[in-house]
């Protein structure tokens, strides 16, 4: 399935297209330390695949096309945060009879209950008392239909997608993430997603940490019949990264999207690796990387906030995929990043198959959290 190019000498090592644009060809003194590109033992493992059949989870049924039926996959995504969150929240509010202070209460309670963190919480608890203070909640329905604008409109300045631009050539998506939030498998849905809106890509493979993690990015590749450039486990990231810009540069590839490890945040380690891969890149364009993505892990509550602003003060994330709202009732923690990150949400991830990311709507994301079919 893989070619395997081995990078013996400078002529087995030539890319297959013509750079139009290639960065100097010596890396830069930073990865000049560890195994650099054109070092005579380095293996550069270019995943080509030559596979014929379509993989079936890539192909999306034609039905499953339809808004309504994207919509509908979203809903069923998100049962377990609708009967954790809002089902209640909706029984609470349409059972009572008058809309009074112990109410709103009971609301706040609904709330932090559901991971949507303190902020959200009291912002949201503040704007209904203010409206309830200037009568302009007259029923239970009017307080929901309130809760609900309220809801969408602290989502509402989150909801910036991710625009890849044609000026930027190859655009440089560099993917962060602790352990097991989901950044490969975000890395392999993504690539299909772009590649399906007309986007050459190259992948790299700069968790070099876990043996799995390179081979699991290849598969992704395979599936999704983009190259994939890695090294041995062990390698520095930042030159497997820097390899791929120069290998992205020379296919004329529009997005270079690449992956890093996830040891736990708390380890110094991590972050200045993390850092180093800027660094290197920044040498290569300033701009560069032209989207820091954070993947996290919704699943692990109000911990991941902890996780984004260690992230988000050594390497700048500038979007956060927000992954596996599937499996949990946590879904609530969209409104705590919203209200204490306010940072951009590209995408969610509401499932481990290929077509399972959508780009997040803050509206949308409301209606499936309330609708009831
Ligand atoms: N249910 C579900 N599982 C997911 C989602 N995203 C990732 N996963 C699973 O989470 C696990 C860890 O993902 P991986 O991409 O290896 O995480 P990484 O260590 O950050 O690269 C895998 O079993 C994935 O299939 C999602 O949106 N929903
Ligand atoms: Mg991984």
């Amino acid at each position: 399935m893989f070619s395997f190019l081995k990078k013996k000498s400078p002529e087995t090592s030539a890319p297959p297209e013509q750079p139009s644009t290639t960065p100097s060809a010596a890396p830069p003194s930073e990865a000049a330390s560890a195994p650099s590109p054109t070092h005579s033992e380095t293996t550069l493992i270019v995943a080509e695949t030559v596979a014929t059949e379509p993989v079936a989870e890539s192909v999306a049924a034609p039905a499953e096309d339809t808004r309504l039926g994207l919509f509908a996959r979203l809903r069923q995504s998100l049962s377990k945060t609708r009967s954790a969150l809002t089902d209640s929240l909706s029984s609470l509010i349409l059972g009572r009879k008058t809309i009074d202070q112990s109410l709103l209460d009971d609301i706040e309670t609904q709330l932090l209950s559901a991971d949507m963190g303190l902020e959200a919480t009291d912002h949201i608890v503040k704007a209904l008392t203010q409206k309830l203070d200037r009568k302009q909640l007259a029923n239970p329905q009017a307080l929901l239909d309130s809760l609900k604008v309220e809801l969408a409109a602290m989502l509402r300045p989150c909801e910036v997608p991710l625009v890849i631009r044609k000026s930027d050539k190859p655009y440089v998506i560099l993917v962060v993430g602790v352990n097991g939030a989901g950044k490969t498998t975000t890395i392999g849905k993504l690539a299909k997603r772009l590649q399906g809106e007309g986007h050459k890509l190259v992948l790299a493979a700069g968790d070099t940490f876990r043996a799995a993690a390179v081979e699991q990015l290849k598969v992704w590749g395979e599936r999704n019949h983009v190259p994939v450039v890695a090294q041995p486990t062990g390698s520095d990231s930042a030159s497997v990264i820097f390899d791929a810009y120069q290998s992205a540069c020379a296919r004329g590839a529009d997005v270079l999207i690449a992956d890093t490890a996830g040891r736990l945040h708390t380890k110094d380690n991590l972050m200045q690796e993390l850092e180093k891969i800027v660094r290197v890149l920044r040498k290569l364009d300033p701009d560069l990387p032209h989207e820091t993505l954070l993947v996290l892990d919704s699943t692990t509550g109000q911990n991941s906030l902890n996780q984004a602003r260690t992230f988000h003060k050594s390497v700048n994330v500038t979007g956060i995929a927000l992954t596996k709202l599937d499996g949990t009732a946590k879904g609530g923690m969209v409104f705590a990043i919203a209200k204490e990150l306010k940072l951009p949400i590209r995408y969610l991830g509401v499932g481990e198959k290929v077509d399972d990311l959508r780009p997040f709507e803050a509206e949308q994301f409301v209606q499936a959290l309330f609708s009831d079919n």
